[in-house]
């Protein structure tokens, strides 16, 4: 992997645009930083806000989600030793015992430009920034939990050598043992859950995800549902 860095970007993502496959693009800062559905990512200096050009086998963004979400848990552990979990679809999040935040979110995106399509996989992940009042409640970053700064050197390092060796295993044995070891670090099943959709709120219990990367969900009414987008809410 080639990395460029920059001091400031608008946005990791809309940069990499201009990468070809095997590139990776960092910034120190972002003023344009994005989450799903264009909404805004918080990214002051001294977070980990980078971004990874691919040419996978899959046209499933979140078998690459969930690749990165396994290489971010992994690189925390590694390097904070913090035991984090994932939450579907693309979040990372610290437990501590009285509420779950968010360190991590993941934004991967398909660009298709004539006949060659790529993917850009976004990963912001809260080192040693701060966050705002409003995302206290909600969120938290790896200087908050330990109480020291984190080397944002080795952090990366380890980002990326556990991502090109996950991405290795993808692509030489496909999606399912990546799969086994998603759900093992999953942070969700047999909770009580709020999901919500672009088009309507749910109210459950996760117990799977299955092969297309949808949650499986248990409805209040004993029903079982199979969601593919939304925003879940861990209720307890
Ligand atoms: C995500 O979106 O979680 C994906 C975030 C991806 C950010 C990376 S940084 C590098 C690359 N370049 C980009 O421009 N983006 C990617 P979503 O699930 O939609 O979550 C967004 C929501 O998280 C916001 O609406 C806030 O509520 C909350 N949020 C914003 N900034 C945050 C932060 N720094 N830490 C935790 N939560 C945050």
């Amino acid at each position: 992997m080639r990395v460029t860095h920059f001091k400031s970007l608008a946005s990791t993502n809309k940069k990499a645009r201009e990468f070809n496959d095997g590139n990776v693009v960092i910034a120190e800062m972002q003023t344009k930083g994005r989450g799903k559905n264009k909404r805004k990512w918080h990214s002051g200096r001294g977070g980990m806000w980078i971004s990874i050009v691919l040419m996978p086998k899959t046209d499933n963004i979140w078998e690459i989600t969930f690749v990165a979400s396994i290489a971010v848990q992994r690189s925390i552990k590694e390097v904070c030793s913090i035991e984090t979990r994932i939450k579907w679809p693309n979040d990372i999040i610290y437990d501590d015992g009285t509420s779950v935040k968010k360190l991590c979110g993941i934004l991967t995106e398909s660009i298709f430009k004539g006949c060659s399509k790529k993917m850009i996989v976004g990963i912001g992940l809260n080192a040693n920034n701060s966050l705002p009042y409003y995302l206290k409640d909600k969120a938290t970053s790896l200087k908050d939990i330990t109480g020291q700064r984190v080397n944002m050197r080795k952090l990366t390092c380890s980002l990326l050598r556990n991502f090109d060796a996950l991405y290795d295993t993808h692509t030489k044995k496909g999606f399912m043992p990546l799969l086994m070891e998603w759900k093992r670090l999953c942070g969700i099943f047999g909770r009580s859950i709020k999901i919500i959709t672009q088009r309507k709120a749910y109210y459950g219990k996760a117990i799977d995800v299955d092969d297309e990367c949808r949650l499986v969900v248990r409805l209040k009414d004993g029903s079982i549902k199979r969601i593919s987008e939304g925003d879940v809410v861990v209720l307890k």
